[in-house]
C-alpha cells in the first residue's frame, strides 16, 4: 500500500492473506484476500499464476496483524479448493478474481473472533459509480520502500469509468473499477503483494461492502495510472453459484 497508514488491530476482520508454503525457506506471503462467509476467501486469480492451483501449495491466514509475531486470534487454515474463474487466462487481465474454499465442515470452517468475520457483499444492481464513494484498500504489500510487516490501510476515492479508459484504453473493461488519487502531492495506490486484497466501501448504515479486489495497474503511486480492481458487482452471480453448489471432490 502506497501512501497508507496503520491498522488498528482487528480494524479489518475480513482481511486474509495467503501464503506459499515451503519447507526450505519457510512460508511466505503472496497475496490479499476477503472473507466472505466462514469457509469462502475471494482473492485474485493471478495469484496461483506462479505457483499453480494445487490447494496443498499454500496457507491462508486470517486475524492477522503482524506478519512477523503471534497475534491471539490469528489462525493458519489450510485451503482445501481453490476456484479460478474459468475466463481467466494467465495472459490477461480480465476475470482476476478466484474463490478459496477453506477445509472444515460445511459452514464451520473458521469460528469468527474479535479478529476475524466476514465481509458485506454488495447488493445486485448496487451502482457505487453514480456517486462514487471513498473506499479503503487494505494489505502487506509494498510501501514507498518495502512490503509491510503491519496491516496497512490507504483511503481510496473510485474514479469515474472514462478517466480510466482514457489510462489504460481497452484494458480497462466494464468488468473492472479504477481507483487512487490522480495528484502528484497525495499519492495512494495498492501495489506488489496487496493483490487480492480488498477494496471495501462504506454503504448505508457504515457498513462495509466489498466492491473490488486489487488486481492490476500500470506501477505503484503513479497518478497518471491509478490501480485497477476486479468489480465484485459484476461476480456476485459467480459468487454465489460457486460457493453454494454442493461439491465432490
Ligand atoms: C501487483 O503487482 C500489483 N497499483 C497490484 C496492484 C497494482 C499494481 C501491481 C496497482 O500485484
Amino acid at each position: 500500500i502506497i501512501g497508507g497508514y496503520m491498522s488498528l488491530r482487528g480494524e479489518w476482520p475480513w482481511q486474509a492473506s495467503v501464503w506459499l508454503r515451503s519447507q526450505s525457506k519457510g512460508n511466505h506471503p503472496l497475496c490479499g484476500g476477503s472473507l466472505i462467509n466462514p469457509c469462502w476467501i475471494v482473492t485474485a486469480a493471478h495469484c496461483f499464476k506462479r505457483f499453480g492451483r494445487d490447494p496443498a501449495r499454500y496457507v491462508v491466514r486470517l486475524g492477522d496483524y503482524h506478519t512477523k509475531e503471534q497475534d491471539d486470534f490469528e489462525r493458519i487454515i489450510s485451503p482445501e479448493r481453490i476456484v479460478i474463474h474459468r475466463k481467466y487466462h494467465n495472459q490477461g487481465w480480465e476475470y482476476d478474481i478466484a474463490l478459496l474454499r477453506l477445509k472444515g465442515t460445511e459452514g464451520n470452517c473458521v469460528a469468527f473472533n474479535p479478529h476475524i468475520s466476514a465481509v458485506c457483499l454488495p447488493e445486485p444492481g448496487n451502482k457505487w459509480e453514480k456517486r462514487p464513494p471513498a473506499c479503503v484498500i487494505t494489505g502487506w504489500g509494498i510501501t514507498e520502500s518495502e512490503y509491510s510487516y503491519t496491516l496497512l490501510k490507504a483511503w481510496v476515492p473510485i474514479l469515474p469509468a472514462w478517466k480510466c479508459k482514457k489510462r489504460y484504453g481497452n484494458r480497462f473493461t466494464s468488468r473492472m473499477l479504477c481507483a487512487g488519487s490522480l495528484s502528484v502531492h497525495h499519492r495512494v495506490d495498492s501495489c506488489h503483494g496487496d493483490s487480492g486484497g480488498p477494496l471495501v466501501c462504506q454503504g448505508e448504515g457504515g457498513r462495509w461492502v466489498l466492491t473490488g479486489v486489487i488486481s492490476w495497474g500500470h506501477g505503484c503511486g503513479n497518478p497518471s495510472f491509478p490501480g485497477v480492481y476486479t468489480r465484485i458487482t459484476r461476480f456476485l452471480q459467480w459468487i454465489d453459484k460457486v460457493t453454494n453448489k454442493p461439491y465432490k471432490s
